[in-house]
C-alpha cells in the first residue's frame, strides 16, 4: 500500500472564551484597539437589531425572520476583511457581514416585511440579494468570481452557506468549479451545529466541514466563530491568496445558532436546554469585550453610550421601514423571471387592474 493523499485541517484561535489571548502573535489590524473596537460596535448593533426584529415579528409588524444571535463575530469578522469592490453572496442570515459593507438596517426588515425594496442595497449595489434556496449563492459568487478573473480584475467573491447547507450539489459544484479555474473566492461555512432540527452529526460524517474542501483540492480552514479576530485573520489571509491568483479557500467558522431557526421554529423541541445554556458561555460579544476591558480601550460607560446609540439606531431603522409605504403591485411578478410566463403575466395585469379599484390602491 502506498499513501496518495493525506490532509491536515488547522484550527485557529486568539481569543479563548473569558477573552484572554490563546495566540499572542496578533495579526496587524488586531494591534489596533480602534479597529477592534470597530468591529466589538457592529457586533453590538447587530445583536440590538436582531432582538428589535424578532419582536417585531411577534407583535405581527414583520414576517417570519430568521435571527443570527450567536453568529455576529463570524459576520463581523468575515465582512471587516473585505474590500468595498468585492462581491458578497450571501445567504439569508448575514446580517452583520452585510451591515459592514453598507447594507442599512432598513433593507433587512424591508425583505423580511416582504418587500422586494428590501434587496436593493443603497450602499453596497454589487452585492446580491439574500439566497432563500440553499447553496445556489454558492454558484452566483463562482459566477461573479469567473467574471473577475476573465477581465482580470483585483477583486474576490465571498459567499457565505450553512453547515446543513454543506450538503446540497451546488455547493460542491461551485467549489470544484472554483478550484480547478482557481477562482478569486472564498466559501465561508458558518458551522452552527444544526439544519434546523438536523444537527452536524446526522448531517454529514466528515469529522470537520472544513475537509470537505479537499475533495475540491482547495485548502480548507477552520477558526473559532465566536473569535472575531481569529475569524478575520483567516479571511485576510483567504482573500489575499485569491487575489495573488492562489485560487478559493473554505473557511469554516465554528459557532452556534442560540436563538431558534427563524421566528416560525422551536427549537426547544429538538434541543436540549444545557446544550443551549453551555453554548450562551462561549457567545462571541463577551470574549471582544472582555479583551477590550482588560487591555483598558473599553469601559462601562464606553458600553452603556453603545448600547444607547445601537437602540436609537435600531429605532430609525424600525420607523423608517414602517413608514416605508406599499410596494408597487408588479413588485411580487417582476423579480423571478427574465420573461414572465404567460399564465403569471395574466395575474400580474389582474392585480394591476384590481389595485386601480380599490381605496388607497398602489400599483
Ligand atoms: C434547496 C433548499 N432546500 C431546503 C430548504 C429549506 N431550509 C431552509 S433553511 C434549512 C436548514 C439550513 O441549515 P444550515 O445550512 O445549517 O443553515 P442555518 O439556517 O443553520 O444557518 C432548510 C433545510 C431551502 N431553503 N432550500
Amino acid at each position: 500500500m502506498t499513501k496518495v493523499a493525506s490532509f491536515t485541517i488547522e484550527h485557529h484561535q486568539f481569543l479563548d472564551t473569558e477573552g484572554k489571548l490563546v495566540n499572542t502573535d496578533l495579526p496587524a489590524f488586531a494591534k489596533d484597539p480602534e479597529e477592534l473596537i470597530k468591529m466589538y460596535r457592529l457586533m453590538t448593533l447587530t445583536r440590538v437589531f436582531d432582538t428589535k426584529a424578532i419582536n417585531l415579528q411577534r407583535t405581527g409588524k414583520l414576517g417570519t425572520y430568521a435571527s443570527c444571535l450567536g453568529h455576529e463575530a463570524s459576520h463581523v469578522g468575515v465582512g471587516a476583511a473585505m474590500r468595498d469592490e468585492d462581491v458578497y453572496a450571501p445567504y439569508y442570515r448575514d446580517y452583520g457581514t452585510q451591515f459592514w459593507r453598507g447594507v442599512k438596517l432598513e433593507n433587512v426588515l424591508t425583505y423580511w416585511g416582504g418587500d422586494e425594496r428590501g434587496n436593493v442595497y443603497e450602499n453596497a449595489p454589487n452585492d446580491f440579494a439574500w439566497a432563500v434556496p440553499i447553496a445556489t449563492q454558492c454558484l452566483h459568487a463562482a459566477g461573479a468570481a469567473t467574471a473577475f478573473k476573465y477581465r482580470k480584475e483585483a477583486r474576490c467573491a465571498v459567499t457565505a452557506i450553512g453547515d446543513g447547507g454543506t450538503s446540497e450539489g451546488a455547493f460542491y459544484e461551485a467549489m470544484n468549479v472554483a478550484g480547478v479555474w482557481k477562482l478569486p473566492m472564498v466559501f465561508v461555512v458558518v458551522n452552527n451545529k444544526w439544519a434546523i432540527s438536523v444537527p452536524l452529526e446526522i448531517q454529514t460524517a466528515t469529522q470537520t466541514i472544513a475537509q470537505k474542501a479537499v475533495a475540491a483540492g482547495i485548502p480548507g480552514v477552520q477558526v473559532d466563530g465566536n473569535d472575531v479576530i481569529a475569524v478575520r485573520k483567516v479571511m485576510e489571509d483567504a482573500l489575499e491568496r485569491a487575489r495573488n491568483g492562489d485560487g478559493p479557500t473554505l473557511i469554516e467558522t465554528v459557532t452556534y445558532r442560540l436563538s431558534d431557526h427563524t421566528t416560525a421554529d422551536d427549537a426547544s423541541r429538538y434541543r436540549k436546554n444545557d446544550e443551549v445554556e453551555n453554548a450562551w458561555k462561549t457567545e462571541p460579544l463577551i470574549r471582544i469585550r472582555n479583551y477590550l476591558m482588560d487591555t483598558g480601550a473599553w469601559n462601562e460607560e464606553k458600553e452603556q453610550a453603545l448600547l444607547k446609540e445601537c437602540a436609537d439606531k435600531v429605532d430609525i431603522a424600525v420607523e423608517n421601514y414602517l413608514n416605508l409605504g406599499q410596494p408597487a403591485i408588479a413588485d411580487m411578478f417582476d423579480y423571478m423571471f427574465a420573461e414572465l410566463p404567460l399564465s403569471l403575466q395574466e395575474q400580474k395585469d389582474i392585480a394591476i387592474e384590481a389595485a386601480k379599484h380599490r381605496v388607497g390602491g398602489h400599483h
